[in-house]
């Protein structure tokens, strides 16, 4: 099959409309979120159905054609960018969004992975359910690509990652083959856990079309509040505190350096910390309470009351509203626009032990500030999952393109090399991508790299799903 046949066959299977073949309907799916990565297209594809994928995969198979799955585009790593060859089609999921179903005994629902995670999010609460699945992205990734990339987000200290909150998948294969895997059983032990080797595949295994997700009851109440901490051990006792006092009541521990309030407040001026002071770390603490409101909040001020007295918070506010909570979130979730808006930034989405945390941060603060004078850190993130985002941004004045071209491999290295010194993980929630993919054999070894890649072989023999991403 030539190329022209090639496009003529996904005609007849999607329909001419959703094979998009023109550079201008095409442009918003070859490039990443960072704008990192430019790619072209054979084709741009938009399937409806489990059995059109499985068709357009066969066909693919047959003309040795690559296939770049596609989400919401929200990528940190260039995961979803497909290579400059023009050779490549890039499936997006985003016509298959359909909630099969929502089953309320089993608090369960059955999701095509083209949903939007916000969508999905609503349709719960609407049935009086709460799907914890929760990051900056929601209102454009989907629920596929959430799966594909393992993601994390705000709520993994009580309810874990994607991976966590998934029962089943329906899959098809890199040969076009569906594993109907959408089962609903909170045990099954079977054999290999298929479904667990696509979930982080990051579309290098199979193309995920559908899955099973948990629910959880809808809490009565959440109370959210932002403390002024002096240090980073500081902010790990008030964790291990919240966590003693309110066990699974604590669903949120995020953590922001004056650097980074600093700089959204810069790029969002309404976004300022109602804190005080402009603390050195500003923590925000979301209690999620089935027994009511008084509940919540006197747990919330008594925790906050022993932080005081231990001298380990200086200053907190307590939301009084949902919205006020709700522009807590909002601060906290624009710092990752506010960098974009600044300039292009050196992302490192780590995750390291939690007991290492300081000596992480104090060492690697000074190596950096010593070797790369006048870059500013920012460094925020999940702390109540030991996940940093510790992103470095050029020194002020300085053209960021230039600054990172010069200085991006030897701040890596800086950061990673720290990484490893301390047992942590150079990749905690984002995934590798291509950004990543030359790092990842050095820091997973090659023991488990070969693994890796003996399991991609077997699964994707031809090796026409997504290559060039996560393994060479
Ligand atoms: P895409 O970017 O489209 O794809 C990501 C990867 O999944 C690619 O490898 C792609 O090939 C593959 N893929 C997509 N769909 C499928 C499918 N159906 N089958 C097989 N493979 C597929 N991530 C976090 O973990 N935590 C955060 O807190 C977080 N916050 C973010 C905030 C912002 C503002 C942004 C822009 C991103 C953030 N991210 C975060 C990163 C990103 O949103 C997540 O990785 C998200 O899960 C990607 O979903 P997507 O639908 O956009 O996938
Ligand atoms: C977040 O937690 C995201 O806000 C993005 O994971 C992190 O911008 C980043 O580096
Ligand atoms: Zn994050």
């Amino acid at each position: 099959m030539n190329h022209s046949e090639f496009i003529s066959h996904c005609q007849s299977i999607v329909g001419n409309a959703y094979v998009l073949v023109d550079p201008n309907d095409q442009a918003p799916y070859l490039s990443d979120w960072r704008n990192r990565y430019h790619g072209k297209a054979l084709a741009v594809l938009l399937p409806k159905t489990t059995e059109e994928v499985a068709k357009i995969v066969k066909a693919c198979d047959q003309a040795s054609i690559s296939i770049v799955p596609q989400g919401g585009n929200t990528s940190m790593c260039g995961a979803a960018t497909p290579n400059d060859s023009g050779q490549q089609i890039v499936l997006n999921l985003k016509r298959m969004n359909t909630i099969r179903e929502i089953n309320p005994s089993n608090q369960t629902m059955v999701v095509e992975s083209g949903c939007i995670l916000q969508t999905l999010q609503e349709a719960a609460k609407t049935q009086g359910f709460l799907f914890p699945l929760s990051l900056g992205a929601q209102g454009s990734c989907q629920i596929g690509g959430n799966l594909a990339t393992n993601a994390g987000g705000t709520n993994v200290l009580r309810y874990g990652n994607a991976r966590e909150l998934c029962l089943g998948l329906e899959v098809v294969t890199a040969q076009g083959e569906i594993l109907h895997g959408l089962r609903s059983l909170r045990k099954d032990n079977t054999g290999f856990d298929l479904r667990d080797l696509y979930i982080g595949s990051e579309g290098c295994l199979g193309i995920i079309t559908a899955a099973v997700m948990k629910l959880y009851p809808l809490p009565v109440t959440q109370w959210t509040a932002l403390v002024a901490v002096p240090n980073i051990p500081a902010t790990i006792e008030l964790l291990s505190l919240f966590q003693k006092r309110t066990a699974a009541l604590l669903t949120g521990f995020e953590m922001m350096s004056k650097d980074s309030l600093d700089l959204t407040a810069k790029q969002f001026p309404h976004m300022k910390n109602p804190l005080a002071n402009d603390p050195l770390y500003t923590v925000l603490v979301e209690l999620s309470d089935h027994e009511g409101e008084e509940h919540a909040r006197n747990l919330m001020e008594q925790v906050l009351e022993s932080a005081f007295e231990a001298g380990i918070a200086s200053d907190a506010v307590i939301a009084s509203n949902l919205s006020q909570a709700q522009s807590f979130w909002t601060m906290r979730e624009h710092i990752t626009m506010a960098q974009a808006q600044e300039g292009a930034n050196l992302k490192h989405d780590i995750s390291l032990p939690i007991s290492g945390l300081d000596a992480f941060i104090t060492e690697t603060d000074r190596l950096i500030r010593d070797q790369f004078a006048g870059v500013r850190i920012i460094n925020f993130g999940h702390l109540g999952d030991g996940n940093l985002h510790y992103n470095i941004a050029p020194p002020l004045g300085t053209n960021a393109s230039e600054f990172n071209r010069a200085h991006e491999a030897a701040i890596h290295d800086v950061v990673y090399s720290q990484v490893e010194k301390h047992h942590g993980s150079i990749s905690a929630e984002h995934g590798i991508g291509q950004l990543k993919l030359p790092d990842l054999e050095a820091h997973r070894g090659s023991v488990a790299h070969q693994l890796m890649r003996s399991i991609k072989s077997a699964l994707d023999p031809k090796n026409i799903m997504n290559p060039g991403k996560v393994l060479p």
